[in-house]
């Protein structure tokens, strides 16, 4: 089946534009200037509509066993609530357990995720641990499986953390197969010394979660982390969740020197503090409680990260979605941060909060969408598929309307968290229409999309390496 969106303002990386989109089937056939498509029978009306890509969210974690629970968005769940926010692609992150077979985590991920889509998908790979066995599996990720990026951690001793020799030796697997190495930047065992200290002093509120966490320990794992890639010959690196200013002027010292250095930030650390949400009353700030973690109001975190995101040292925002309910979840960390799961949901939102970036004036049009979907598609092996209105593209589209207000909270959102770390915002702008590869699977608010739609998509490498 064919239609034309007609009548809206096309939003790509450069900018708006008015323009008709043609989509055929699954695929988008062409663009017109306004009123130039031959006549179709199917239209769907964007007056006063921004059309966007569908957005591509390259950083959640549905289901994630963590901190002796788990996420408690399922892909059917979290896929749901993405298509709710404009999503129309997640990048997941399958996980191989220590001591585990690489394939083996993987083929668990596609278990939990097959048949339980409604958005496209993909996946990152975290290795937990780097051996001869995974290296070689690195290979075959990247040439049989669309697999083109894998996460290691400088932190989480005992979880998921890498020592500075396997983190070498797996940045120069991916330097030779063109691969992107992931990077949790945080000093691991520092943190543990500082958590050990702050609990013996009988600090356990949520709050002591972010000053056990201190941006120095993020910044200097960001500039290790750096340096290692440098030493494997530039591999390509990218930072996720970069939530400080130090670790921000690592990035951009090694970006300057035109290294292969990248990163990515989310909508908490661009909104939310220390103070005023982790350092919530009692054990109110157990939602805010993630990795990295919120940093000072007092500081000037927030206002040079949206710099970072205008002079495209911060390339890509992502959610690092990973929902813990208050009850049952969080609750396990009464009496002791330490035991709190760490994660944020958000992935429903992220669409909305960086639209309130653009009218604030902190970004423009075209850097909204490059940042929450062009960007992604293009650094981890999606485009031109995903996260652009060309011809030949995937048919995920939005309709945003620039007119409409989103108030967020849990009685409203799709999420599966009894909580939103957003309650009660109210923000410019709302999703109105969501198409996924041609589908209209969001419209007014209605849903119309299913579980299952979503596919497995495969990645090649990324666009911007060198
Ligand atoms: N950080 C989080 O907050 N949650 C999951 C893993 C991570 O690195
Ligand atoms: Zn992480
Ligand atoms: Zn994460």
């Amino acid at each position: 089946m064919s239609y034309l969106i007609k009548g809206g303002t096309v939003v790509g990386p450069t900018g708006p534009a008015p323009a008709d989109v043609l989509v055929d089937g699954e695929k988008i056939v062409a663009l017109f200037a306004p009123g130039a498509a031959p006549h179709q029978d199917e239209t769907i009306d964007a007056t006063g509509k921004f059309v966007i890509p569908g957005a591509v969210d390259a950083h959640t974690h549905m289901e994630l066993p963590f901190g002796g629970t788990h996420a408690s968005d399922t892909f059917d769940t979290g896929t749901r609530a993405a298509a709710f926010g404009g999503v129309t692609t997640i990048i997941d992150f399958a996980v191989q357990r220590y001591g585990e077979v690489v394939q083996d985590g993987l083929a668990a991920w596609h278990a939990k995720a097959e048949g339980n889509c409604h958005i496209d998908y993909g996946f990152h790979m975290i290795l937990g641990g780097v051996t001869d066995e995974s290296l070689k599996a690195m290979d075959q990720l990247v040439t049989d499986e669309g697999i083109s990026s894998f996460k290691l951690f400088m932190a989480y001793p005992g979880v998921f953390y890498s020592d500075d020799g396997q983190i070498l030796r797996a940045m120069q697997k991916a330097r030779d197969n063109g691969a992107m190495i992931m990077m949790h930047a945080e000093n691991g065992p520092a943190i543990d010394v500082l958590v050990k200290q702050a609990l013996e002093r009988g600090e356990t509120d949520p709050y002591y979660h972010g000053v056990t966490r201190p941006q120095e320990l993020e910044a200097e794992a960001t500039s290790r982390a750096i340096w290692l890639a440098a030493v494997a010959a530039d591999c390509p690196l990218y930072i996720v969740h970069l939530s400080a200013s130090k670790a921000l002027e690592q990035v951009a010292a090694a970006r300057d020197q035109g290294r292969n250095v990248f990163a990515e930030t989310c909508p908490q650390y661009l909104y939310l503090t220390l103070e005023d949400q982790l350092g919530a009353p009692g054990f109110e700030g157990a939602k805010w409680v993630c990795s990295t973690p919120l940093r000072s109001k007092h500081e000037s975190h927030r206002a040079d990260l949206w710099r970072g995101l205008r002079t495209n040292d911060l390339a890509v925002v992502s959610t690092d979605h990973c929902p813990f309910c208050m009850k049952d979840q969080k609750e396990l960390g009464l009496g002791d941060f330490s035991k709190i799961p760490n994660g944020i949901g958000g992935v429903e939102h992220r669409v909305d909060l960086i639209y309130q970036g653009v009218v604030d004036g902190k970004l423009s049009l075209g850097r909204w969408v490059e940042t929450i979907a062009t960007t992604p598609a293009r650094m981890f092996g999606l485009y031109p598929r995903k996260g652009i209105i060309a011809p030949g593209s995937d048919a995920d589209i939005v309709l945003y309307d620039p007119d409409g207000q989103t108030r967020i909270g849990a009685a409203t959102h799709h999420m599966n968290m009894d909580y939103s770390a957003w309650e009660g915002w109210e923000i410019a702008g709302r999703v109105d229409t969501v198409i996924s590869r041609g589908t209209v699977i969001v419209r007014g608010g209605d849903y119309s999309g299913r579980k299952g739609h979503g596919r497995y998509v495969r990645r090649g490498l990324s666009d911007y390496l060198v």
